[in-house]
Order: C-alpha cells, then structure tokens, then sequence
C-alpha cells in the first residue's frame, strides 16, 4: 500500500540525463579548483586516498524553497570515519551535509555539551576546564596533525551531493586502486524535478498536501562504470528490516559491479554492521554496550577492516 499522502510514480530518470535539468550548486567550480588543488599539493605523497560522504540530503518542495523533506542522518559515520582514515595516513575528502557533524569539532557541537562547556574563565583568560584538558589536548592534536590532510566540503539539497559527487569522482578517478570511495551519506531515494516543482511557497488555503515525487537515479551505476572505475568503492545500505539487509546489499554489488557494502539497521547502527561482498559470507563487526557507552565508535573497527581490504585491492593492482 502506498504510505498516505505520496503517491508514487515508477518513472525512472536516466542519470546521465538528470544533471542537464537540475541546476549545479553555487560551489561547484569553487569544489573542483580546491579538489585539484588538493590533489596536485599532495601529488608525491603516494598515500591512499578517501572521499567520504557524510549526512543526509535535503529535496526541496518549492524552487524558491521554504520547505523541504529531510532525513535522520547526523553524519556521525561519516565524520567519526573520516578520523579513523586520516589517523591510518589517508587524505581525505570530507563531502558532508551543511551543519551535520565534523572531524574532531563533533566532540564538541553534539547535542549535550558545547564547546562553551569545555572552556572556563580564568581571572579574565579563558582557559580550557581541567576536566576536560586531556580530552581537549588530544582531539586538538590529532586535528592539528591531519588537518593538512583533510579537505571539507559542504552540500545541502541531493541535487548540490550529485553534482559534487560526480565532480569529485571524476577528479579523483585517475588515481586508481589508490583512491577509495566511502559512500555513508543518507542520500534521498525520492525527488521532485525542478520543473515539476512549484516555483513559490505552497499555499495551505487550498487543504491537503499530496507530494508525487519522481525516484532517484542510481547514481552507483555511472560511478563506478564510468565516473571512477577503477578505484574502490564502498556504499552504503542502510534498512529497517533486518530480513531486506543482506538481500539488498548482495542485489546492489550485482547490480553495480563495485566492491562492498556496508549494510547496517536502523536502531543498531551505531553497534553493529555487516561487510558484505559477492562472494564471502558478510562479515559482522560488532561493538559491546560497555564499549559504546565508554565512547568507543564502531567506525575505528569498520575504516581498520576497510583499510585492510583496500591495501589488498591496491597490491593486486601492483
Ligand atoms: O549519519 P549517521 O551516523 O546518523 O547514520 C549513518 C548512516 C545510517 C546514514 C550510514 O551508515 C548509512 O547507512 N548510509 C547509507 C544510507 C542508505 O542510503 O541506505
């Protein structure tokens, strides 16, 4: 049954089709300039590379957009990986929703505690609160000793992440093996065109609000096939029931031909996931209760046993 107020229409647009009707975001060319550069600064450096995508995207309802649909995701994959990659000697590229979480500054902008609660004042001076220095000291090292590595950048709507992503695919490609693609973003699977879409702030006058929203390319497909084929890309399955979760992922690697799938649920995502690739059992990665309360992440076991995988699939290459 069709949830109430969408109505679902099984019209598929062909990706390479999607980008001449949808507008670029205003950092496109901004994105590729500093992406090059980027990547000619760290030219001789022969380490391994990481795109991460990380957050949910937005699908705006009006072209002068005051509404929007939005998803749940804060980018705690992305950002907590995105440290993991950069303490194991990657650069990375960091390509994350607009005010989801960071690298390093997540410790200190998550819902409980500020970065005013880390700090105090000190006859005047304000200075970092002893019970919080060894924590701050640490997080601030380990951002100092990356930060040359890392390279952020910002989108908001799905349409500014593909354009991005295709952006940045295509600079990164002529790397190879050497590159890997992590792909953690919650990325809508639903869309309106921006032709389809109105123009100015839906009225509430006229009652009900039926949405017909149009399915979202799959944009795996032309990543891997042509944007980047021969690096390593990791996607990303996310679902709510667990019996669609290995099924899905198995269905994604035949169907897109790329490396692993990162298949979590929900409500364990934080805990447990599953590497799942064509022709193994899926591996399960676990962390125990003590260890997630102790603030322990997951991420630092999944980018280890990734990193691992990666160095196998750049030897083969050699
Ligand atoms: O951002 P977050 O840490 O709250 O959630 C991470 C996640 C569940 C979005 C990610 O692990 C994931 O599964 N991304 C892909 C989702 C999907 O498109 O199926």
């Amino acid at each position: 049954m069709e949830p109430a107020g969408v109505a679902l229409e099984r019209k598929i647009i062909d990706p390479d089709t999607y980008f001449d009707h949808n507008r670029p975001p205003a950092n496109l060319q901004r994105t590729h300039d500093q992406v090059a550069s980027f990547l000619e600064k760290h030219k001789a450096s022969s380490r391994p590379i990481v795109l991460v995508t990380s957050g949910g995207t937005t699908v705006p309802l009006e072209n002068n957009t005051v509404r929007f649909v939005d998803n749940f995701s804060a980018g705690t994959r992305g950002s907590a990986s995105a440290e993991q990659f950069l303490s194991l000697g990657y650069l990375v590229i960091f390509l994350y929703r607009e005010n989801s979480l960071q690298p390093f500054n997540r410790h200190y902008t998550h819902n409980q505690k500020g970065l005013l609660d880390y700090l105090q004042l000190d006859n005047g001076n304000v200075t970092v609160d002893p019970a919080y220095m060894e924590q701050v000291k640490s997080d601030l090292l380990k951002y100092l000793s990356s930060k040359d590595r890392l390279l952020q950048v910002t989108f908001t709507t799905l349409s500014d992440y593909l354009f991005l992503l295709r952006e940045i695919s295509r600079l990164v490609a002529p790397l190879g093996s050497q590159a890997m693609f992590y792909l953690a973003a919650a990325v809508s699977d639903f869309f309106i065109p921006s032709h389809s879409m109105a123009e100015h702030k839906i009225q509430s006058g006229s009652g009900d609000l039926t949405l017909r929203m149009n399915q979202v390319p799959k944009f795996l497909r032309p990543l891997v096939k042509n944007w980047a084929p021969l690096c390593f890309i990791v996607s990303f399955k996310l679902e709510t029931d667990v019996k669609l979760l290995e099924p899905k992922a198995k269905h994604a690697l035949e169907k897109y031909g790329h490396q692993i799938v990162v298949a979590n649920l929900l409500n364990t995502r934080k805990w447990q996931v599953w590497l799942v690739t064509r022709d193994q059992d899926p591996c399960v990665l676990q962390i125990s209760k003590e260890d997630l309360d102790a603030g322990r992440d997951i991420e630092q076991d999944i980018v280890a046993e990734l990193a691992r995988r990666h160095k196998e699939f750049m030897s083969r290459d050699a």
